[in-house]
């Protein structure tokens, strides 16, 4: 297996287009590995359906650190690894993990991608997707009612009770975490700059400090 020649991480609030943005930067790219945040909350099997809806997903206790730290170290030392999937029509971990391969590239994605300092000392590149409050909610609404079915309602509500205070407290603070701010989701110059920098680090070897000249 080989080890990751480029290990960077991409935070930034709900909807900012991390997951787009993870896809553009890595276009041209044979072996891209993802390592997505959402599969890392932590597994609540033993709590029932009523009270895992209750939880607040958006605070880093949510998520299994251990794990996160334990599996970046090891795709980052070329070791491939058993990687939980997370179900969010259950609000849980599946029970299959699914068997993951470092590739050239390691993409460390989601809202608190920059939280752990732990994490934080395995990557060359640090980027914080940055994009208007009103966007994000319009693109979340969509995908959480259109494509997880969820009401309305529901998202409204979860909205102004948890995911803007914990994106106020936990996840827009890590902006000063990052390399380099991205504004506003992909197809911008940041991102075609981006690219053949990750491009040029695996094809022909450059240093992954980035902009060290
Ligand atoms: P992204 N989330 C859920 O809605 N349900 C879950 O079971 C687990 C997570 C949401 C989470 C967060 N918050 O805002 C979002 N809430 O997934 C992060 N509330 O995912 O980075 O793709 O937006
Ligand atoms: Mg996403």
């Amino acid at each position: 297996m080989p080890v990751p020649s480029f290990v960077m991480a991409i935070a930034g609030g709900t909807g900012a287009g991390k997951t787009t943005v993870a896809r553009e930067l890595t276009t041209g790219v044979d072996s891209v590995t993802l390592v997505p945040l959402d599969n890392y909350y932590r597994d609540r099997s033993g709590q029932p359906l009523e009270e895992r809806r209750e939880v607040n997903y958006d605070h880093p206790d949510a998520f299994d650190w251990p794990l996160v730290r334990e599996q970046v170290s090891a795709l980052c030392e070329g070791r491939t690894v058993e990687m939980p999937q997370y179900d969010f029509t259950v609000h849980n971990r599946e029970e299959e993990r699914v068997t993951v391969d470092p590739g050239d590239v390691l993409v460390v994605e989601g809202i608190l991608a920059l939280h752990d300092d732990v994490v934080a000392e395995m990557l060359d590149l640090k980027l914080y997707v940055e994009t208007d409050a009103d966007v994000r909610i319009l693109r979340r609404i969509r995908r959480d009612v259109v494509d997880r079915g969820r009401d309305l309602e529901g998202v409204m509500d979860q909205y102004l009770s948890t995911v803007k205070p914990m994106h106020e407290r936990f996840v827009r603070p890590t902006k000063k975490e990052a390399d380099l701010i991205i504004p506003e989701g992909a197809n911008d110059r940041a991102v075609d700059l981006l690219r053949d920098r990750v491009l040029g680090v695996v094809e022909e070897g450059e240093p992954p400090e980035p902009f060290s000249e």
